[in-house]
Order: structure tokens, then C-alpha cells, then sequence
């Protein structure tokens, strides 16, 4: 059976979990924690920098939430592929994919590492420079989303593994603001896919961990 390494309050094992559960594939979670050292220590040797999430295939190991997909898209599962065979349908499967992971949830990303710094260690500006690449990021995805129904090839796939944690996580702590509607009816539509409802539910445990859980209002 596949493994996967992550946890289940994590962005990027997020994307792999939505994928696993759309396509409905049996999996062994091995959980990265202090009660499983031997997990982490695994996970520090396969991938470069200990980031995760990782799968474990046999003898085949896959890094990269994208790569972890597309590599579930090849070999396990019945459903539709969540990056389109056609080539040119790929393309923009993996630009909304990359929108998401680099100008959402990255800026994300930069704002927890800066708050986990020392107190008198932190950078004065993150704040700000995250709020300005987001206001950015908003604008153009409510533009993005006009007329559309899913990021990509109006069909669930890549984008929507990609955009499930980093609006759920982005807008707890940098709101998006009300004038766009595309956004907002967007991610209410992600969010009521029952693959994402599940790992917003698995995660919940972990919800007062969330470095930045006061900036805004606690996800539903
Ligand atoms: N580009 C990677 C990013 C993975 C990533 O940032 N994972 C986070 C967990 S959500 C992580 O490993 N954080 C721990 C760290 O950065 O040390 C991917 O798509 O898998």
C-alpha cells in the first residue's frame, strides 16, 4: 500500500490528502510528529530540506505535492486525473497550481516562519510585504474567477488540491476582502467539496497551533 508522510494540519499534505480522497486511493499515513521520530528522521533523508509531504511507493519515493499527485493520477485510483492527459490542459492545471502555492500560501508560509522567530528576532516588514503580495494575489484570482467555476479547465483537479489550503489558511489570517465575489464564491465551493470538507475536519485538532489564528476569524 502507498505511504504518505505528513500531518494532517499541513498545507502541502493537504493537496495530497484531497487527491488520495478524490480518487479514492487506500494509503498508510505515517505521521510526522514527536511520537514517531522515526518518521521524521525519514522524512529528513528523502526529502532535500525535510520538507513534506512525501510518498513512499515500494521502492519509488516522490517529493513535490505536485509530483506526489500527478504520480497518484498514473498509477492508483479510477477517477478523472487531477492534471487533464491532454497536454494543453495541463498547462493551465499546473499555472493555477503554482498561483496558488507561490503567491498564496507561500506568502502564508513567510508570515508563520517570521511570527515563530524569537520575539526582538522578527522582521518589522513581513507583515506588510505579505499583506501587499496578498492584496495582489486577491485581486487577480476575483478577476481570475469571473465566469469561471473551477481554476482550471473548469474541471476539479491540480488547482483546486493547491487551492483548498491556501485560501482556508490565507484568509484566516489576511481576509479577503467582501467586494470580491468570484473569490469568495469560489472558495465557498472548494471548501464544500466533501474531499476538502474531510481534511478541514481532520485537521480541526490542530487549529490552536496555527501561528497566526488571531489575525482573523477561525475558519467554519
Ligand atoms: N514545494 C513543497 C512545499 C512543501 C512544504 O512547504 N511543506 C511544509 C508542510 S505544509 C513543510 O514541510 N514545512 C516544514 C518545513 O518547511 O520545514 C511541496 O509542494 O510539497
Amino acid at each position: 500500500m502507498v505511504q504518505i508522510y505528513g500531518h494532517p494540519f499541513a498545507a502541502f499534505t493537504w493537496k495530497a490528502a484531497i487527491a488520495l480522497y478524490e480518487r479514492d486511493v487506500a494509503f498508510e499515513f505515517l505521521m510526522l510528529d514527536g511520537d514517531h521520530p522515526e518518521h521524521l528522521a525519514a522524512v529528513a533523508r528523502l526529502s532535500p530540506t525535510g520538507q513534506f509531504p512525501v510518498l513512499v511507493d515500494g521502492d519509488r519515493t516522490v517529493i513535490e505535492s505536485a509530483a506526489v499527485i500527478e504520480y497518484l493520477d498514473l498509477h492508483f485510483g479510477d477517477a478523472p486525473p487531477m492534471v487533464p492527459a491532454d497536454a494543453r490542459a495541463a498547462i493551465e492545471a499546473r499555472q493555477m497550481d503554482s498561483v496558488f502555492d507561490d503567491y498564496v500560501m507561500g506568502p502564508v508560509q513567510r508570515m508563520v516562519f517570521a511570527v515563530l522567530r524569537a520575539e526582538g528576532k522578527r522582521d518589522p516588514y513581513i507583515a506588510a510585504e505579505v499583506q501587499a503580495t496578498l492584496d495582489k494575489s486577491y485581486a487577480w484570482l476575483d478577476r481570475w474567477f469571473a465566469g469561471r467555476t473551477w481554476a482550471a479547465n473548469e474541471t476539479f483537479g491540480l488547482a483546486e488540491c493547491a487551492a483548498a489550503p491556501a485560501l482556508h489558511y490565507a484568509r484566516w489570517a489576511f481576509p479577503i476582502p467582501a467586494a470580491h465575489a468570484a473569490l469568495h464564491a469560489y472558495r465557498a465551493r472548494v471548501m464544500a467539496r466533501p474531499s476538502v470538507a474531510r481534511v478541514i475536519d481532520e485537521a480541526r485538532p490542530w487549529r490552536e497551533n496555527f501561528p497566526l489564528k488571531d489575525r482573523g476569524p477561525a475558519p467554519d
